[in-house]
């Protein structure tokens, strides 16, 4: 299974360790395409390796090539934001992952999006992250 994971990048990285934790327990599950967005070392400074257009189209071929899409969203980001959009558009199964402990309130078009089939959002805490997925993925394999 190949598994598409978002998180803030130039939205800001606070969060990088909850990236971290999720991304090690989709390793589980199947193949991340998106590893590099839970790296602690990866900066706005590090980006400029890569042109943003390769980053874009980069990207977008990897959502198509996803089976499942995976985005924690408390941190805003407008990178986060259009990945779901466009995931969206090609049917993909999408989880989103919000703490609500962050004092935010999410995007009404990212809350507002759930469908109760293809796309779910999951108010958590931190400590319950891995359980949260395991009850995600354990649904996946019967449906
Ligand atoms: C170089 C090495 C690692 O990363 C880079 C360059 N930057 C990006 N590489 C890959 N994906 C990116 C990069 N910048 C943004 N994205 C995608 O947008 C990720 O898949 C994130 O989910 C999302 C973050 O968007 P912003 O708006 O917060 O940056």
């Amino acid at each position: 299974m190949n598994v598409y994971f978002c998180g803030s990048i130039r939205g800001g990285r606070d969060d990088v360790h909850v990236y971290r934790r999720i991304v090690q327990k989709l390793q589980s599950y199947g193949s991340v395409l998106t590893e590099h967005v839970s790296c602690s070392e990866l900066t706005d400074r590090g980006e400029a390796l890569a042109a943003d257009r390769d980053i874009h189209d980069r990207d977008v071929t990897w959502l198509q090539q996803a089976d499942v899409i995976v985005a924690e969203v408390t941190q805003p980001s407008l990178g986060v934001g259009y990945e779901l959009g466009r995931a969206v558009d090609m049917k993909k199964k999408i989880l989103c992952l919000f703490r609500p402990s962050s004092g935010r309130r999410l995007s009404a078009m990212i809350r507002g999006a759930e469908d109760g089939e293809m796309f779910t959002v999951k108010d958590y805490r931190e400590e319950e992250v891995e359980k949260v997925l395991e009850e995600f993925f354990n649904n996946l394999k019967r449906t």
